[in-house]
Protein backbone atom coordinates (compact mmCIF):
# COMPACT_ATOMS: atom_id res chain seq x y z
CA UNK A 1 0.00 0.00 0.00
CA UNK A 2 1.37 3.31 -0.81
CA UNK A 3 1.09 6.74 1.76
CA UNK A 4 -2.08 8.31 0.29
CA UNK A 5 -3.72 4.50 0.53
CA UNK A 6 -2.75 3.95 4.20
CA UNK A 7 -3.48 7.74 5.42
CA UNK A 8 -6.82 7.04 3.00
CA UNK A 9 -7.92 3.76 5.16
CA UNK A 10 -7.17 5.41 8.48
CA UNK A 11 -8.83 8.34 8.08
CA UNK A 12 -11.89 6.37 6.83
CA UNK A 13 -11.48 4.38 9.88
CA UNK A 14 -10.80 7.40 12.37
CA UNK A 15 -14.42 8.77 10.80
CA UNK A 16 -15.97 5.48 11.68
CA UNK A 17 -14.91 5.54 15.32
CA UNK A 18 -16.37 9.10 15.57
CA UNK A 19 -19.63 8.22 14.24
CA UNK A 20 -19.67 4.74 16.20
CA UNK A 21 -18.27 6.26 19.48
CA UNK A 22 -21.24 8.94 19.48
CA UNK A 23 -23.77 7.06 18.27
CA UNK A 24 -24.87 9.76 15.71
CA UNK A 25 -22.43 11.97 14.11
CA UNK A 26 -21.93 14.54 16.48
CA UNK A 27 -20.16 17.90 15.02
CA UNK A 28 -18.13 20.03 16.60
CA UNK A 29 -18.20 23.25 14.91
CA UNK A 30 -16.31 26.05 16.73
CA UNK A 31 -18.89 28.68 17.86
CA UNK A 32 -18.63 31.96 17.74
CA UNK A 33 -21.52 34.36 18.91
CA UNK A 34 -21.04 38.21 17.81
CA UNK A 35 -23.06 39.78 20.09
CA UNK A 36 -23.46 43.57 19.11
CA UNK A 37 -25.25 45.90 21.85
CA UNK A 38 -28.12 48.24 21.03
CA UNK A 39 -27.67 47.67 17.35
CA UNK A 40 -31.21 48.04 15.49
CA UNK A 41 -32.59 45.92 12.34
CA UNK A 42 -32.48 48.81 10.53
CA UNK A 43 -28.37 49.54 11.27
CA UNK A 44 -26.44 47.68 8.68
CA UNK A 45 -26.92 47.85 4.84
CA UNK A 46 -27.86 44.29 4.37
CA UNK A 47 -30.99 44.49 6.18
CA UNK A 48 -31.69 47.92 4.32
CA UNK A 49 -29.44 50.87 5.95
CA UNK A 50 -28.38 53.06 2.75
CA UNK A 51 -26.81 55.84 4.93
CA UNK A 52 -24.21 53.52 6.23
CA UNK A 53 -21.99 50.76 4.55
CA UNK A 54 -21.60 47.43 6.79
CA UNK A 55 -19.27 45.66 4.43
CA UNK A 56 -17.84 42.86 6.67
CA UNK A 57 -21.68 41.89 8.05
CA UNK A 58 -22.75 42.28 4.52
CA UNK A 59 -20.06 39.49 3.85
CA UNK A 60 -21.48 37.29 6.85
CA UNK A 61 -24.95 37.85 5.66
CA UNK A 62 -23.82 36.57 1.41
CA UNK A 63 -22.34 34.20 2.54
CA UNK A 64 -24.32 32.57 5.33
CA UNK A 65 -28.13 32.99 6.51
CA UNK A 66 -30.08 35.95 7.20
CA UNK A 67 -32.55 36.17 9.04
CA UNK A 68 -35.30 38.56 9.16
CA UNK A 69 -37.79 36.80 12.12
CA UNK A 70 -35.49 36.75 14.57
CA UNK A 71 -35.44 37.56 18.24
CA UNK A 72 -34.12 38.53 21.50
CA UNK A 73 -35.82 38.19 24.45
CA UNK A 74 -36.10 41.67 25.92
CA UNK A 75 -35.26 44.77 24.92
CA UNK A 76 -32.27 45.51 27.51
CA UNK A 77 -29.08 43.87 27.90
CA UNK A 78 -29.16 41.89 31.24
CA UNK A 79 -32.16 40.27 30.65
CA UNK A 80 -31.38 39.29 27.08
CA UNK A 81 -28.23 37.70 27.99
CA UNK A 82 -29.40 36.16 31.00
CA UNK A 83 -31.56 34.52 28.60
CA UNK A 84 -29.07 33.76 25.65
CA UNK A 85 -26.82 32.47 28.39
CA UNK A 86 -29.22 30.16 30.49
CA UNK A 87 -32.08 28.75 28.08
CA UNK A 88 -34.28 30.83 30.60
CA UNK A 89 -37.01 33.86 30.37
CA UNK A 90 -35.50 36.18 32.24
CA UNK A 91 -39.03 37.40 33.21
CA UNK A 92 -38.92 34.27 35.42
CA UNK A 93 -36.23 35.30 38.00
CA UNK A 94 -36.49 38.64 40.30
CA UNK A 95 -33.18 40.56 39.69
CA UNK A 96 -32.88 40.01 35.71
CA UNK A 97 -33.42 43.70 34.98
CA UNK A 98 -30.68 45.94 34.07
CA UNK A 99 -28.10 45.85 36.88
CA UNK A 100 -25.84 48.29 38.58
CA UNK A 101 -22.05 47.67 37.91
CA UNK A 102 -21.49 46.45 41.04
CA UNK A 103 -24.24 43.74 41.15
CA UNK A 104 -24.00 40.52 42.73
CA UNK A 105 -24.19 37.23 39.88
CA UNK A 106 -27.21 37.22 38.40
CA UNK A 107 -26.43 33.30 37.32
CA UNK A 108 -25.58 31.01 40.32
CA UNK A 109 -22.38 28.92 39.60
CA UNK A 110 -22.76 25.23 38.52
CA UNK A 111 -25.74 26.39 36.48
CA UNK A 112 -26.04 24.93 32.96
CA UNK A 113 -25.42 27.54 30.55
CA UNK A 114 -24.48 27.80 26.65
CA UNK A 115 -21.08 27.53 28.35
CA UNK A 116 -21.41 24.90 30.32
CA UNK A 117 -22.84 21.85 27.99
CA UNK A 118 -20.00 23.32 24.77
CA UNK A 119 -17.74 22.55 27.57
CA UNK A 120 -19.18 19.07 28.44
CA UNK A 121 -18.82 18.49 24.47
CA UNK A 122 -15.14 19.05 25.00
CA UNK A 123 -14.79 22.85 23.79
CA UNK A 124 -12.86 25.44 25.36
CA UNK A 125 -15.09 28.25 26.14
CA UNK A 126 -14.06 32.49 26.49
CA UNK A 127 -15.89 35.06 27.12
CA UNK A 128 -15.03 38.47 26.01
CA UNK A 129 -16.28 41.84 26.05
CA UNK A 130 -19.63 43.19 28.49
CA UNK A 131 -20.70 40.73 30.51
CA UNK A 132 -23.47 42.72 32.09
CA UNK A 133 -24.91 40.09 34.51
CA UNK A 134 -23.43 40.44 38.24
CA UNK A 135 -20.25 39.34 39.15
CA UNK A 136 -19.11 38.00 42.60
CA UNK A 137 -21.39 36.63 46.10
CA UNK A 138 -24.24 38.97 47.63
CA UNK A 139 -22.90 42.15 48.19
CA UNK A 140 -20.81 42.08 44.67
CA UNK A 141 -17.60 41.39 43.99
CA UNK A 142 -13.75 41.86 45.67
CA UNK A 143 -12.56 44.50 42.99
CA UNK A 144 -9.37 44.09 44.95
CA UNK A 145 -9.02 40.20 45.26
CA UNK A 146 -10.13 37.44 43.69
CA UNK A 147 -13.17 37.70 41.75
CA UNK A 148 -15.82 34.88 42.00
CA UNK A 149 -19.00 34.36 40.74
CA UNK A 150 -18.00 35.09 37.69
CA UNK A 151 -18.28 33.27 34.10
CA UNK A 152 -15.24 30.81 35.19
CA UNK A 153 -17.93 29.28 37.68
CA UNK A 154 -20.54 28.79 34.79
CA UNK A 155 -18.91 27.34 32.31
CA UNK A 156 -16.25 29.58 30.53
CA UNK A 157 -12.56 28.49 30.82
CA UNK A 158 -11.58 32.21 30.12
CA UNK A 159 -13.07 35.86 29.91
CA UNK A 160 -11.88 39.13 29.42
CA UNK A 161 -14.77 41.34 30.58
CA UNK A 162 -16.13 44.70 30.67
CA UNK A 163 -17.93 44.22 33.97
CA UNK A 164 -21.17 45.96 33.34
CA UNK A 165 -21.54 48.05 30.67
CA UNK A 166 -19.13 51.35 29.22
CA UNK A 167 -21.40 53.90 30.74
CA UNK A 168 -21.08 52.37 34.26
CA UNK A 169 -18.51 51.93 36.95
CA UNK A 170 -15.75 50.56 37.78
CA UNK A 171 -14.57 51.70 34.50
CA UNK A 172 -11.82 48.31 34.46
CA UNK A 173 -11.58 45.43 32.68
CA UNK A 174 -11.35 42.09 34.29
CA UNK A 175 -9.67 39.34 33.26
CA UNK A 176 -10.38 35.85 34.86
CA UNK A 177 -10.45 36.50 38.06
CA UNK A 178 -8.76 39.67 38.76
CA UNK A 179 -8.99 43.33 37.54
CA UNK A 180 -6.51 43.94 34.79
CA UNK A 181 -3.49 45.84 35.92
CA UNK A 182 -4.21 46.85 38.97
CA UNK A 183 -1.87 48.59 41.30
CA UNK A 184 -2.28 47.01 44.92
CA UNK A 185 -1.43 50.92 46.48
CA UNK A 186 -4.33 52.27 44.89
CA UNK A 187 -7.19 49.97 45.41
CA UNK A 188 -10.44 50.09 44.22
CA UNK A 189 -13.72 51.44 46.06
CA UNK A 190 -16.99 51.58 44.20
CA UNK A 191 -20.67 53.04 44.91
CA UNK A 192 -23.62 53.46 43.58
CA UNK A 193 -25.55 54.82 45.98
CA UNK A 194 -23.42 58.26 47.15
CA UNK A 195 -19.86 59.83 46.29
CA UNK A 196 -17.06 57.79 47.35
CA UNK A 197 -13.56 59.79 47.32
CA UNK A 198 -12.81 62.63 45.73
CA UNK A 199 -12.61 61.78 41.99
CA UNK A 200 -15.07 65.02 40.18
CA UNK A 201 -18.30 64.39 39.32
CA UNK A 202 -20.00 65.18 35.57
CA UNK A 203 -22.26 67.14 37.96
CA UNK A 204 -19.76 69.07 39.99
CA UNK A 205 -17.20 69.69 37.25
CA UNK A 206 -18.90 69.59 33.61
CA UNK A 207 -16.25 71.79 32.73
CA UNK A 208 -14.06 68.71 32.80
CA UNK A 209 -16.10 66.86 30.18
CA UNK A 210 -15.58 65.80 26.80
CA UNK A 211 -18.80 64.53 26.25
CA UNK A 212 -21.66 65.51 28.32
CA UNK A 213 -24.59 63.74 29.63
CA UNK A 214 -28.12 64.08 28.55
CA UNK A 215 -29.51 62.63 30.86
CA UNK A 216 -28.41 60.76 34.10
CA UNK A 217 -24.74 59.86 33.42
CA UNK A 218 -23.09 62.71 35.73
CA UNK A 219 -21.72 60.94 37.97
CA UNK A 220 -17.44 60.12 38.20
CA UNK A 221 -15.51 61.24 35.53
CA UNK A 222 -13.41 58.79 33.94
CA UNK A 223 -11.04 59.80 30.75
CA UNK A 224 -13.26 63.23 30.46
CA UNK A 225 -16.53 61.01 30.50
CA UNK A 226 -19.21 61.14 33.71
CA UNK A 227 -20.77 57.72 34.03
CA UNK A 228 -23.57 56.02 36.04
CA UNK A 229 -22.14 55.40 39.80
CA UNK A 230 -19.36 56.76 41.84
CA UNK A 231 -15.93 55.25 41.98
CA UNK A 232 -12.13 55.94 43.08
CA UNK A 233 -8.77 53.88 42.81
CA UNK A 234 -7.14 50.97 40.62
CA UNK A 235 -6.34 54.61 38.51
CA UNK A 236 -3.69 52.22 36.26
CA UNK A 237 -6.33 49.45 35.65
CA UNK A 238 -9.02 52.38 33.81
CA UNK A 239 -9.98 51.64 30.67
CA UNK A 240 -9.52 54.25 27.25
CA UNK A 241 -12.89 54.26 26.07
CA UNK A 242 -11.40 55.09 21.97
CA UNK A 243 -9.31 51.99 22.63
CA UNK A 244 -11.84 49.51 23.41
CA UNK A 245 -12.88 48.10 20.70
CA UNK A 246 -9.37 47.21 19.54
CA UNK A 247 -8.39 45.80 23.31
CA UNK A 248 -11.24 43.48 23.21
CA UNK A 249 -11.27 42.27 19.42
CA UNK A 250 -7.41 41.68 20.48
CA UNK A 251 -8.40 39.48 23.17
CA UNK A 252 -11.15 37.68 20.63
CA UNK A 253 -8.72 37.17 17.51
CA UNK A 254 -6.14 35.71 20.35
CA UNK A 255 -8.37 33.27 21.85
CA UNK A 256 -9.02 32.30 18.47
CA UNK A 257 -5.74 31.30 17.36
CA UNK A 258 -5.03 30.09 20.51
CA UNK A 259 -7.42 27.62 20.27
CA UNK A 260 -7.33 26.68 16.54
CA UNK A 261 -6.77 23.20 16.62
CA UNK A 262 -9.45 22.15 19.12
CA UNK A 263 -13.08 23.28 19.17
CA UNK A 264 -13.67 26.45 20.83
CA UNK A 265 -16.59 28.55 21.70
CA UNK A 266 -16.52 32.41 21.84
CA UNK A 267 -19.02 34.38 22.98
CA UNK A 268 -17.68 38.35 21.85
CA UNK A 269 -20.14 40.93 23.30
CA UNK A 270 -18.86 44.22 21.87
CA UNK A 271 -19.22 47.62 23.40
CA UNK A 272 -20.49 48.82 20.00
CA UNK A 273 -22.66 50.62 19.98
CA UNK A 274 -23.64 51.33 23.29
CA UNK A 275 -23.38 54.33 25.20
CA UNK A 276 -20.78 56.11 25.41
CA UNK A 277 -20.41 56.00 21.88
CA UNK A 278 -16.27 57.21 21.68
CA UNK A 279 -15.06 55.17 18.62
CA UNK A 280 -11.07 55.20 17.80
CA UNK A 281 -10.05 58.47 16.18
CA UNK A 282 -9.89 55.96 12.66
CA UNK A 283 -13.43 55.73 12.88
CA UNK A 284 -14.28 59.43 14.20
CA UNK A 285 -15.83 61.25 11.69
CA UNK A 286 -16.43 58.50 9.44
CA UNK A 287 -20.26 57.57 9.24
CA UNK A 288 -21.35 60.99 9.05
CA UNK A 289 -23.84 60.33 11.67
CA UNK A 290 -21.69 61.49 14.41
CA UNK A 291 -20.59 59.07 16.78
CA UNK A 292 -23.17 56.52 16.61
CA UNK A 293 -22.56 55.79 13.01
CA UNK A 294 -18.81 55.79 13.74
CA UNK A 295 -19.62 52.62 16.47
CA UNK A 296 -21.51 50.83 13.94
CA UNK A 297 -18.44 51.04 11.51
CA UNK A 298 -16.32 50.23 14.52
CA UNK A 299 -18.32 47.37 15.37
CA UNK A 300 -17.99 46.29 11.44
CA UNK A 301 -14.41 46.49 12.17
CA UNK A 302 -14.79 43.91 14.72
CA UNK A 303 -16.58 41.48 12.81
CA UNK A 304 -14.15 41.94 9.89
CA UNK A 305 -11.38 41.27 11.97
CA UNK A 306 -12.88 38.04 13.24
CA UNK A 307 -14.03 37.17 9.98
CA UNK A 308 -10.20 37.33 8.74
CA UNK A 309 -9.17 35.61 11.28
CA UNK A 310 -10.67 32.24 10.87
CA UNK A 311 -9.91 32.84 6.96
CA UNK A 312 -6.13 32.88 7.86
CA UNK A 313 -6.37 30.12 10.00
CA UNK A 314 -8.50 28.57 7.14
CA UNK A 315 -11.45 27.74 9.77
CA UNK A 316 -13.81 28.77 7.81
CA UNK A 317 -15.50 25.24 6.70
CA UNK A 318 -14.75 24.46 10.43
CA UNK A 319 -16.85 27.91 12.30
CA UNK A 320 -20.43 28.51 12.61
CA UNK A 321 -20.51 32.64 13.50
CA UNK A 322 -23.41 34.04 14.60
CA UNK A 323 -23.94 37.81 14.47
CA UNK A 324 -27.23 39.55 16.20
CA UNK A 325 -27.77 41.81 19.06
CA UNK A 326 -28.97 41.90 22.71
CA UNK A 327 -31.27 44.50 21.94
CA UNK A 328 -33.06 47.13 19.05
CA UNK A 329 -31.68 50.54 18.96
CA UNK A 330 -31.84 53.98 21.14
CA UNK A 331 -30.24 57.17 19.29
CA UNK A 332 -30.25 59.23 22.91
CA UNK A 333 -29.28 56.92 25.58
CA UNK A 334 -27.60 59.26 27.62
CA UNK A 335 -25.27 61.78 26.09
CA UNK A 336 -24.82 64.82 23.33
CA UNK A 337 -23.15 62.96 21.14
CA UNK A 338 -25.33 64.62 18.23
CA UNK A 339 -26.85 61.07 17.46
CA UNK A 340 -30.54 62.75 16.95
CA UNK A 341 -29.47 65.87 15.01
CA UNK A 342 -27.05 63.93 12.69
CA UNK A 343 -29.48 60.84 11.89
CA UNK A 344 -30.95 62.17 8.73
CA UNK A 345 -33.08 59.54 7.04
CA UNK A 346 -31.25 56.89 8.49
CA UNK A 347 -34.18 54.84 10.13
CA UNK A 348 -32.19 52.09 13.41
CA UNK A 349 -34.96 50.09 13.51
CA UNK A 350 -36.00 49.63 10.11
CA UNK A 351 -39.37 49.00 8.95
CA UNK A 352 -39.88 48.65 12.97
CA UNK A 353 -41.78 50.80 15.59
CA UNK A 354 -39.98 51.24 19.17
CA UNK A 355 -36.80 50.60 19.63
CA UNK A 356 -34.41 49.47 23.18
CA UNK A 357 -36.68 49.77 25.98
CA UNK A 358 -39.76 49.04 23.68
CA UNK A 359 -42.33 45.92 23.50
CA UNK A 360 -43.31 46.93 19.71
CA UNK A 361 -40.67 44.60 17.38
CA UNK A 362 -38.29 47.90 17.17
CA UNK A 363 -36.71 46.65 20.52
CA UNK A 364 -36.40 42.65 20.27
CA UNK A 365 -36.67 42.14 16.24
CA UNK A 366 -32.87 41.71 15.86
CA UNK A 367 -30.18 41.37 12.89
CA UNK A 368 -29.43 37.73 13.36
CA UNK A 369 -26.99 36.00 10.97
CA UNK A 370 -25.62 32.38 10.79
CA UNK A 371 -22.38 31.86 8.82
CA UNK A 372 -21.22 28.30 8.23
CA UNK A 373 -19.56 28.16 5.05
CA UNK A 374 -20.24 24.31 3.48
CA UNK A 375 -23.18 23.79 5.88
CA UNK A 376 -25.37 26.58 6.48
CA UNK A 377 -26.85 27.44 2.68
CA UNK A 378 -26.74 30.67 2.18
CA UNK A 379 -29.90 32.81 1.58
CA UNK A 380 -32.60 34.41 3.98
CA UNK A 381 -34.58 32.49 6.32
CA UNK A 382 -37.89 34.31 7.42
CA UNK A 383 -38.87 31.72 10.49
CA UNK A 384 -39.48 32.78 13.69
CA UNK A 385 -36.14 32.37 15.62
CA UNK A 386 -35.08 33.33 19.47
CA UNK A 387 -31.71 34.00 20.55
CA UNK A 388 -33.15 31.64 23.91
CA UNK A 389 -33.05 28.26 21.54
CA UNK A 390 -29.30 28.82 21.23
CA UNK A 391 -28.52 26.49 23.62
CA UNK A 392 -30.78 23.43 23.52
CA UNK A 393 -29.86 23.84 19.57
CA UNK A 394 -26.25 23.66 20.08
CA UNK A 395 -26.86 20.83 22.87
CA UNK A 396 -28.44 19.16 19.78
CA UNK A 397 -25.77 20.28 17.07
CA UNK A 398 -22.71 18.85 19.78
CA UNK A 399 -25.12 15.54 20.79
CA UNK A 400 -25.11 16.69 24.32
CA UNK A 401 -28.07 16.18 26.78
CA UNK A 402 -29.99 18.53 29.23
CA UNK A 403 -31.53 17.56 32.44
CA UNK A 404 -34.96 18.06 33.04
CA UNK A 405 -34.66 21.45 34.86
CA UNK A 406 -31.88 23.15 32.31
CA UNK A 407 -32.34 25.98 30.37
CA UNK A 408 -35.98 25.31 30.82
CA UNK A 409 -38.10 27.54 27.63
CA UNK A 410 -35.19 26.91 24.73
CA UNK A 411 -36.17 24.36 22.20
CA UNK A 412 -34.21 22.86 19.36
CA UNK A 413 -33.94 24.83 16.81
CA UNK A 414 -31.24 23.58 15.37
CA UNK A 415 -32.51 22.46 11.39
CA UNK A 416 -34.37 26.22 11.63
CA UNK A 417 -30.39 27.71 12.50
CA UNK A 418 -29.00 25.58 9.64
CA UNK A 419 -31.64 26.68 7.32
CA UNK A 420 -33.51 23.46 6.55
CA UNK A 421 -36.96 24.05 8.48
CA UNK A 422 -38.12 27.41 7.09
CA UNK A 423 -40.73 28.04 9.63
CA UNK A 424 -39.26 28.07 12.87
CA UNK A 425 -41.01 28.44 16.06
CA UNK A 426 -44.44 28.23 16.36
CA UNK A 427 -44.25 31.62 19.12
CA UNK A 428 -42.08 33.08 21.16
CA UNK A 429 -42.08 35.86 24.22
CA UNK A 430 -40.73 38.89 24.55
CA UNK A 431 -40.39 41.25 27.46
CA UNK A 432 -39.58 45.20 27.94
CA UNK A 433 -41.53 45.17 31.82
CA UNK A 434 -44.45 43.72 30.14
CA UNK A 435 -44.82 40.73 27.63
CA UNK A 436 -45.82 40.10 24.49
CA UNK A 437 -46.33 37.31 22.39
CA UNK A 438 -46.01 36.34 18.62
CA UNK A 439 -47.70 33.24 17.05
CA UNK A 440 -47.78 33.15 13.40
CA UNK A 441 -48.12 36.46 11.93
CA UNK A 442 -50.35 37.56 15.28
CA UNK A 443 -48.47 39.56 17.72
CA UNK A 444 -50.19 40.52 21.03
CA UNK A 445 -49.07 42.84 23.72
CA UNK A 446 -50.52 42.43 27.26
CA UNK A 447 -52.14 45.51 28.65
CA UNK A 448 -50.42 47.99 31.31
CA UNK A 449 -49.74 51.10 32.86
CA UNK A 450 -46.93 53.38 32.31
CA UNK A 451 -45.58 55.93 29.80
CA UNK A 452 -46.02 55.35 26.10
CA UNK A 453 -43.41 57.30 25.46
CA UNK A 454 -39.85 57.25 27.10
CA UNK A 455 -39.00 60.91 27.70
CA UNK A 456 -35.19 60.90 27.44
CA UNK A 457 -34.84 58.37 25.00
CA UNK A 458 -38.71 59.44 22.82
CA UNK A 459 -38.79 55.69 22.19
CA UNK A 460 -42.21 54.35 21.59
CA UNK A 461 -42.39 52.15 24.66
CA UNK A 462 -45.45 49.53 23.25
CA UNK A 463 -46.95 50.33 26.86
CA UNK A 464 -51.07 50.48 26.64
CA UNK A 465 -53.54 50.52 29.16
CA UNK A 466 -55.49 48.79 26.33
CA UNK A 467 -54.71 45.15 24.95
CA UNK A 468 -53.03 45.49 21.70
CA UNK A 469 -53.15 42.83 18.85
CA UNK A 470 -51.33 43.17 15.35
CA UNK A 471 -50.78 41.32 12.33
CA UNK A 472 -46.98 41.58 11.59
CA UNK A 473 -47.33 40.11 8.42
CA UNK A 474 -49.49 42.86 6.77
CA UNK A 475 -48.41 45.47 9.50
CA UNK A 476 -44.70 45.13 10.77
CA UNK A 477 -44.83 48.60 11.67
CA UNK A 478 -47.25 47.72 14.37
CA UNK A 479 -49.54 50.58 13.60
CA UNK A 480 -53.08 49.11 13.53
CA UNK A 481 -54.32 47.91 16.65
CA UNK A 482 -56.54 44.96 16.01
CA UNK A 483 -57.23 43.49 19.39
CA UNK A 484 -61.36 44.90 19.20
CA UNK A 485 -61.65 43.48 15.68
CA UNK A 486 -60.10 39.89 16.70
CA UNK A 487 -61.19 39.94 20.56
CA UNK A 488 -61.10 35.41 19.90
CA UNK A 489 -57.01 36.12 18.71
CA UNK A 490 -56.51 38.34 21.74
CA UNK A 491 -58.22 35.73 23.77
CA UNK A 492 -55.97 32.51 22.57
CA UNK A 493 -52.75 34.59 22.82
CA UNK A 494 -53.57 36.25 26.52
CA UNK A 495 -54.48 32.44 27.41
CA UNK A 496 -51.15 31.24 25.64
CA UNK A 497 -49.02 33.62 27.21
CA UNK A 498 -50.94 32.68 31.07
CA UNK A 499 -49.94 29.28 30.52
CA UNK A 500 -46.13 30.19 29.88
CA UNK A 501 -46.21 32.33 32.66
CA UNK A 502 -47.72 29.38 34.74
CA UNK A 503 -45.83 26.40 33.82
CA UNK A 504 -42.64 27.84 34.74
CA UNK A 505 -40.58 26.36 31.61
CA UNK A 506 -42.03 25.19 27.77
CA UNK A 507 -39.40 23.10 26.81
CA UNK A 508 -40.49 19.49 26.94
CA UNK A 509 -43.89 20.89 27.45
CA UNK A 510 -44.97 21.56 24.22
CA UNK A 511 -48.38 19.53 24.84
CA UNK A 512 -49.60 22.14 27.34
CA UNK A 513 -49.07 24.67 25.02
CA UNK A 514 -50.41 23.55 21.68
CA UNK A 515 -54.16 23.57 22.12
CA UNK A 516 -55.14 27.33 21.54
CA UNK A 517 -58.35 27.28 22.64
C1 LIG B 1 -30.22 53.07 31.40
C2 LIG B 1 -29.21 54.14 31.05
C3 LIG B 1 -28.77 53.91 29.63
C4 LIG B 1 -28.24 52.50 29.46
C5 LIG B 1 -29.28 51.50 29.91
C6 LIG B 1 -28.81 50.09 29.89
C7 LIG B 1 -29.55 56.27 32.21
C8 LIG B 1 -30.27 57.59 32.23
N1 LIG B 1 -29.80 55.47 31.19
O1 LIG B 1 -30.63 53.21 32.72
O2 LIG B 1 -27.80 54.85 29.27
O3 LIG B 1 -27.06 52.33 30.19
O4 LIG B 1 -29.67 51.79 31.25
O5 LIG B 1 -28.52 49.70 28.60
O6 LIG B 1 -28.80 55.99 33.12
S1 LIG B 1 -28.32 48.19 28.29
O7 LIG B 1 -28.13 48.11 26.86
O8 LIG B 1 -27.14 47.77 29.01
O9 LIG B 1 -29.52 47.51 28.72
CA1 LIG C 1 -28.10 46.65 25.08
Amino acid sequence: MNKKLISGTLSVIAANLTFSLFGQKAEKPNIIIIYADDLGYGDVSCYGATAIKTSYIDRVAQQGLKFTNAHCTSATSTPSRYSLLTGEYAWRRKGTNVLPGDASAIIAPGRTTIASVLKKAGYTTGVVGKWHLGLGPAGGPDWNGEITHSPLDIGFDYCFLIPATGDRVPCVYVENRRVLRLDPSDPIKVDYQKKIGDWPTGKENPELLKMHPSHGHDMTIVNGISRIGYMTGGRSALWVDEDMADTITRRAVQFIEKNRNKPFFLYFATHDIHVPRVPHPRFAGKSGMGPRGDAILEFDWSVGEILNTIKRLKLDKKTLIIVTSDNGPVVDDGYKDMAVELLGNHKPAGPLRGGKYSLFDGGTRVIFIARWTGTIKPGTSDALFSQIDLLASFAALTGQKLEEDDAPDSFNMLNTLLGKDKKGREWLVEHSGRLTIIKGDWKYIEPGPGAKIQINTNTETGNDPMPQLYNLKNDIGEKNNLAEQYPEIVKELSKLLDQIKSTGKTRNLPHILVTSN
